[in-house]
């Protein structure tokens, strides 16, 4: 009991000297003994870079093979530097911009020089984590021998699958991405996700001077933070009200388009393109696991970053809920309301408030019929009805790959309506269809049919129904027939009457015939005695 006591101060200490979130639960007193709570948190910030895959292109942009000398732009006729890829004490891989540097010495990832010069000079530089990320200071890139006059970064937040522009670089912006120089000083609260093409970190100012190319996110969070970050709360609360703002700094890849080096102030010398490269010495990403505030640790297992999720979530984010645990659909913890936040725990199926009603999921309410003497769920979600939502919505079937608790558990009939009875199908979602119509949704005829908004029998075919003397099936919807005949199939001459018709091939002669096949009648009639 004393050590119970113990420990649970124990425990509340560590929770009230710990930052804000760093806390997934803890165990309080109450009168009915001790209980957990549960709290919003989330991992501390790391430095990414120890994490990230990186990855060069086009092959053979790294310097070193074949060995290759290299100048400097403050000092060109001094070019006794070699870049050899053989040799380690001279090579300069794409590792060396990821390392941990000791006893001050900078390493660093070099490319080839200009000498393909007026051809350009570029070099994707890509990295990922296949984890999402979010930003929490400012991401810092070290040039060696100078900064880039022309460089995107790209980010995206799928795996690489789709990229947006994150920042645009250029000691003339106009000029380079025809966009008006920005800082990220002249943006408001209201457009601070804004992408803009800044010259703050392109302009010439000595290799040594600075070397340092940011992507800011200090100065970002400090627009809502305060210049010292010191209203925190008031940057999570935005984070949880402007739609954008946690997107905006979240990510799973990050990619560097270096499209132009650095020249040393000048235009590009022709006669000594040896000067002209890229060299990297470091990327700084401090950032944190995105876990949805349902983790505070973020660990490397099989290679990759994952959440240690609470909250009985789970997933590589915390991003669902664990199985048995959907009595409500999963929700992201939130910042709010502050200073700690609301956990949005995922709960045991079947013990949501207190009664012993499942609702898979798909309703976080229940209700109590008097007359029936039941509990229900109400409103059920995703197009399920039924008690516990279990039951597929009328015109919908069960998908037969997806748990009862999975969000697209019912699957529209989609039942063609000219096709089809009714928009009902049944459990493996076949519609009923009408007369002539056939397939699962009822939008294909039987033999013998043809689709015009329904299925309606042949008028006529190639086999049994077909057109008689000369005449041509459409669409087996009518014969067409040639001039002299009628009928559905063409099969009666227009000139019964008479004897000598059949012959005629023409409208023009058809009624030449006709006239005299009159005047023949006309002529008997006189001809034979009254
Ligand atoms: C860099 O990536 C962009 C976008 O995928 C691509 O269009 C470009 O060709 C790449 N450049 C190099 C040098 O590989
Ligand atoms: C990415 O992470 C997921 C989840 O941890 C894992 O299943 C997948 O194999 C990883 N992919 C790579 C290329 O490591
Ligand atoms: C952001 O908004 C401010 C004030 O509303 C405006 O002065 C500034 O030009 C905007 N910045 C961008 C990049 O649109
Ligand atoms: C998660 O489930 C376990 C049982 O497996 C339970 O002891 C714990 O209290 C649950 N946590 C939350 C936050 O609901
Ligand atoms: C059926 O459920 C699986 C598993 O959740 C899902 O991947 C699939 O998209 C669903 N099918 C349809 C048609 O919604
Ligand atoms: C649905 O109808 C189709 C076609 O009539 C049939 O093959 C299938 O077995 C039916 N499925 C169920 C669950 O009744
Ligand atoms: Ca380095």
């Amino acid at each position: 009991m004393l050590l119970q006591a113990v420990l649970l101060l124990l425990l509340q200490c560590l929770a009230s000297t710990l930052g804000q979130y760093e806390l997934c639960k803890s165990l309080v007193s109450t009168d009915e003994g001790s209980v957990w709570e549960y709290y919003a948190c989330q991992p501390k910030s790391a430095s990414m870079k120890d994490y990230m895959r990186i990855k060069v292109d086009p092959p053979g942009i790294t310097c070193g093979n074949p060995p290759e000398r290299f100048c400097t732009l403050e000092n060109p006729y001094l070019c006794s530097d070699e870049c050899d890829a053989s040799n380690p004490d001279l090579a300069h891989p794409p590792q060396l911009m990821q390392d941990r540097e000791r006893n001050g010495l900078i390493t660093y990832w070099q490319t080839v020089t200009w000498r393909r010069h007026p051809e350009p000079l570029l070099a994707n530089i890509s990295m990922s984590w296949n984890k999402s990320l979010e930003l929490t200071d400012d991401i810092l890139i070290t040039f060696e021998y100078g900064r880039p006059t022309i460089m995107v970064l790209d980010k995206s937040m799928d795996h690489g699958r789709s990229w947006q522009p994150y920042q645009f670089y250029a000691d003339d912006c106009l000029d380079a991405f025809n966009m008006p120089p920005k800082q990220v000083r002249d943006l408001s609260p209201a457009n601070i996700t804004r992408v803009i093409c800044t010259e703050q970190y392109s302009r010439w100012v000595g290799s040594k001077n600075d070397k340092n190319v940011k992507f800011e996110v200090r100065a970002r969070f400090a627009v809502f933070a305060g210049p010292r970050l010191q209203n925190m709360d008031s940057l999570y609360t935005r984070m949880e009200s402007m739609k954008g703002l946690r997107d905006f700094f979240t990510f799973t890849n990050l990619r560097l388009r270096l499209l132009r080096p650095a020249l040393g102030g000048t235009y590009v010398q022709r006669d000594n393109l040896l000067k002209y490269f890229y060299a990297i010495s470091n990327i700084e990403v401090p950032a944190r696991c995105k876990c949805n505030l349902h983790a505070s640790q973020c660990l490397l297992q099989d290679g990759n970053l994952q959440c240690q999720c609470e909250h009985n979530t789970t997933g590589q984010d915390c991003q669902r809920c664990k199985k048995g645990f959907k009595a409500k659909s999963w929700k992201a913890g939130s910042y709010l309301p502050t200073p700690n936040g609301t956990p949005n725990t995922c709960t045991i199926a079947g013990s949501s408030s207190g009664s012993n009603c499942e609702c898979y999921g798909h309703s976080n309410r229940c209700s109590y019929i008097d007359y029936l003497n039941i509990i229900t769920c109400v409103s059920c979600k995703h197009n399920t009805r039924g008690q516990n939502c279990q039951h597929c919505r009328l015109g919908y079937f069960r998908n037969a790959s997806a748990e009862l608790d999975d969000e697209s558990v019912c699957i529209e009939c989609n039942c063609n309506q000219m096709g089809s009875v009714h928009d009902r199908c049944n459990g493996t979602g076949f519609c009923q269809c009408k007369d002539g119509a056939t397939g699962a949704k009822c939008d294909d005829c039987l033999p013998g049919y043809y689709w015009k908004q329904g299925c309606y029998p042949n008028i006529c075919d190639e086999e049994m129904l077909l057109c008689q003397n000369g005449g041509t099936c459409n669409q087996n919807q009518k014969c067409i027939c040639p001039p002299e005949f009628k009928g559905v199939l063409c099969q009666h001459s227009r000139c019964e009457a008479g004897k000598d018709c059949n012959a005629a091939s023409s409208p023009h002669l058809s009624m030449a015939t006709l006239l005299l096949c009159t005047l023949l009648a006309h002529l008997l009639a006189m001809l034979t005695p009254h």
